[in-house]
């Protein structure tokens, strides 16, 4: 089902304090790839072997590979239009925090001012033995795969792999936002993964809006109070950002 981009710009012009919520569909075209769509990782590689702690323990070379490959490849891509426009709606809606999934550190590069991190990012890596020990992730630790702290044992990504319990700051900043936001726009996410596909509904459940940009249908299409907008993040964000304030 899809909602019309009229209905949904003029919601988004009246919306006072709206917020986004993403997940790996927003990168898919600045070159990313996904875990669950057409070409997700998790349809050629098992979750539980790359991002769990117990694959690092068991296999560091090979979930480091992944790692290391995602992380030199994303130096390598730009923010899309997708992103660019939903820091041109802040600009007009008094600021729009986004909330993400991601750990690209997209969204801060293409200069949204609030970024909430749910799933940690791949700016750092960290002692899997002594967990405050953290270091910058980049080429030159990269230079050994695994790469290890001085310590002997194998780091990890600072990420947040599977069984494990989301940060706790960005997790109450991320309910916070959806209790006191008025529209939540939840862009590129299949909504499967807990605890973060909570945010969504904590927004409704507290009144707002929501207005789904996604290229498949996901689990919230056609729940009361949800809108949905069904092609590309880079396409239908400037689109809408474009038809709520500028025409
Ligand atoms: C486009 C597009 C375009 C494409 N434009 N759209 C049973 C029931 C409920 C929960 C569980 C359960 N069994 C286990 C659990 C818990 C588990 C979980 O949720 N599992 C489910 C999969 C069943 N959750 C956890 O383990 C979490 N921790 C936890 O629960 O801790 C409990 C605890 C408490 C206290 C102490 C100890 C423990 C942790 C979850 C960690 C997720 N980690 C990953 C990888 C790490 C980061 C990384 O390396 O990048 O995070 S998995 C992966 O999925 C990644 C993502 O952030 C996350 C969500 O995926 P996302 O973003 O939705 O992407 P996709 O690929 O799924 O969807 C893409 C969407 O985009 C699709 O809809 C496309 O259609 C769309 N799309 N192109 C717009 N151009």
């Amino acid at each position: 089902m899809s909602d019309g981009l009229e209905r949904a710009a003029a919601v988004l012009a009246a919306s006072r304090r709206p917020v986004a919520f993403t997940g790996a569909g927003m990168s898919k075209e600045s070159g990313i790839r996904t875990f669950r769509g057409e070409d997700g990782y998790w349809r050629q590689y098992r979750a539980e072997d790359l991002a769990s702690l117990e694959a690092i323990r068991r296999d560091p070379r090979t979930v480091w590979t992944w790692y290391s490959q995602r992380l030199l490849h994303n130096e390598s891509v730009q923010p899309h239009a997708g992103y660019l426009a939903l820091v041109e709606a802040g600009e007009y809606a008094d600021g729009l925090p986004v909330i993400t999934q991601n750990v690209d550190g997209l969204h801060a590069r293409a200069g949204s001012r609030e970024v909430v991190e749910l799933h940690g990012s791949l700016r750092s890596a960290s002692c899997t033995r002594e967990v405050s020990r953290s270091f910058p992730l980049n080429r030159e630790l990269l230079g050994e795969i695994p790469p290890r702290c001085p310590c002997g044992a194998a780091l990890r990504p600072d990420v947040v792999l599977f069984g494990e319990p989301l940060p706790a700051a960005p997790m109450e900043r991320a309910l916070e936002l959806a209790a006191s936001c008025d529209l939540m726009l939840v862009v590129g996410t299949s909504m499967v993964v807990y605890p973060a596909a909570m945010v969504p509904y904590r927004a409704l459940e507290e009144g707002a809006e929501v207005l789904e940009v996604n290229t498949e249908p996901t689990v919230l299409t056609g729940e009361p109070g949800v809108m949905s907008l069904r092609g590309p993040a880079g396409g239908v964000l400037p689109e809408l950002v474009d038809m709520a304030w500028r025409s």
